[in-house]
């Protein structure tokens, strides 16, 4: 399919299956016209010779005149539509049956079945929004929660949009005092802004963008789940745990070392807060090279997430901290840590004899572990008997605590948005650098122009290609 296809006339079912009421969306030129031809309007006059945003009662036939349904048409006129184009419009009684019949009548005169997002890519191409609020359209039919539904809100509704509008702004002002410069710069005798106020506008259009980027862990960590990392040597426990936090046979356990080789990751609520557990490929020297890539995965996902669990097994606790403590720490800072020591229903048999209480060998085995800063925390849990969970539950929760969006926050829970934020991030820190050395005009102004590119292209301008767009609408439900 040719994604930039408007020029035909689309339909879909839009409303979700088993509801009272069915909706087929029709949007195109042809949109009325089709529609009249299977539609029978009982005042007669047929939608053609009506007023666009009346609603008309009439039947649905099939050409040899047989009744489908009874129903009733809005109908739209372009540019007032969410399109931008003709549209009708269907509700039918809410039988699949029945939407499936409407839907082939009008196929069969000419209309073709959308794909999914198709309105809103044409809302988007004729400039009823921009991209990022064609994104957000997705983003509120999928929200669950107050909060995720707040951030798509604001974003649809153009927040976003003109927190990026003002910094655009901002950027081609400085843009403009920058080739000023260069333009004149034959003309001794004129003043131009002096470098320190350009310095000045580049510092604030930096704090905005920093800070934009800054929220987009908080937008993440919302839109979905808190990323928590299970990682740790072969064989501690890891997969194990991560089924017994979901609660479901997710991962493979197994005592052969090495066989989560890929990522497993899943969602669970816990009070109130979604969580994305994210297990892992054992740490280990291997030589095999599958492992090894997933090794490196496991790595990556450290470092993504926000919380890390780095699972011990505790009959061999020392020796496994002592192995990866060099890779896991310093890769921590920053994220909130907690060392599982696993398989505590081993140590409390094997130290029966001892007669040792558990809590003396968790104190034992805290000890034992060196040069753990304070905020570090420790549990010690079984996650074959599912013992101890609820403590690391809690501590999880505890760990995520989410501040509460208003509703005018701007905050960015868009990958490609944060992508495009961070490379203008870059490229904005590059024109300080540049002014902070004294580069000539036009070096910075191409970092400039290069900040604006990135902005530009989370709303969307001249630059997107056909690729660009096809990945953003595939994400959409048909009939949106
Ligand atoms: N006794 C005991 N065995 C466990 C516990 N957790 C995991 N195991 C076992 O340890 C082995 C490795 O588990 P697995 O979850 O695959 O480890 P991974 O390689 O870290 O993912 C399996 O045989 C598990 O049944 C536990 O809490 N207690
Ligand atoms: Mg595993």
């Amino acid at each position: 399919m040719n994604i930039l296809q408007t020029e035909d006339t689309i339909c879909a079912i839009a409303t979700a299956q088993g509801g009272a009421i069915g909706t087929i969306r029709v949007s195109g030129p042809e949109a009325i016209t089709l529609t009249d031809r299977i539609f029978k309007p009982v005042s007669g006059k047929p939608l053609a010779e009506r007023a666009p945003y009346t609603l008309t009662f009439g039947h649905i036939l099939t050409p040899e005149g047989e009744i489908i349904d009874e129903v009733l048409v809005s109908l739209f006129r372009a540019p007032y539509s969410y399109t931008g184009q003709d549209s009708t419009e269907i509700s039918c009684h809410g039988s699949s049956y029945i939407l499936q019949q409407v839907m082939q009548l009008l196929i069969r005169q000419g209309c073709r079945a959308a794909g999914p997002g198709e309105y809103t890519q044409r809302a988007f191409l004729n400039g009823k929004m921009d991209l990022s609020q064609a994104e957000a359209v997705a983003d509120l039919i999928a929200s669950t929660s107050a909060a995720t539904h707040r951030m798509a809100m604001n974003q649809m509704r153009g927040g976003f949009s003109r927190e990026l509008a003002v910094l655009r702004d901002k950027l081609l002002h400085l843009t403009s005092l920058m080739e000023l410069e260069l333009d004149f710069s034959d003309h001794e005798e004129l003043e131009f802004a002096d470098r320190s106020e350009l310095e000045d506008i580049a510092r604030q259009i930096e704090q905005v963008i920093h800070h934009l980027v800054d929220t987009f862990s908080v937008g993440n960590a919302l839109k979905n789940g808190v990323p928590v990392a299970i990682v740790g040597e072969t064989n501690a426990g890891k997969s194990t745990l991560l089924n017994a936090l979901l609660n479901e046979e997710r991962a493979i356990v197994s005592d052969i070392h090495g066989t989560t080789r890929d990522v497993i990751e899943d969602t669970m609520n816990l009070g109130g807060i979604t969580f994305r557990f994210i297990d892992t490929a054992g740490i280990r020297e291997t030589t095999d090279t599958i492992e090894s890539l997933g090794i490196e995965r496991s790595f990556q996902k450290l470092d993504q997430a926000d919380i890390v669990l780095w699972v011990i097994d505790a009959t061999c606790a020392e020796e496994q901290y002592r192995q990866l403590a060099d890779k896991i720490l310093p890769r921590c800072e920053g994220k909130h840590l907690v060392i599982v020591l696993n398989k505590a229903d081993l140590l409390s048999s094997a130290d029966m004899d001892t007669a040792a209480s558990k809590d003396a060998q968790f104190d034992r085995l805290k000890v034992a572990l060196p040069d753990l800063s304070e905020d570090v925390c420790v549990l010690s849990l079984s996650a074959k008997q599912k013992e101890g969970l609820s403590q690391l539950q809690k501590q999880l929760v505890d760990f995520a605590a989410l501040p509460d969006l208003s509703q005018n926050d701007v905050v960015v829970s868009n990958i490609r948005h944060y992508e495009a934020l961070s490379h203008a991030l870059e490229a904005i820190h590059r024109v300080q650098d540049g002014l902070a050395m004294q580069l000539s005009g036009d070096l910075v102004s191409q970092d400039l122009r290069e900040c604006l590119y990135h902005l530009g292209e989370i709303v969307g301008g001249t630059i997107e290609t056909d690729e660009v767009l096809g990945n953003i609408f595939k994400h959409f439900c048909i009939g949106k």
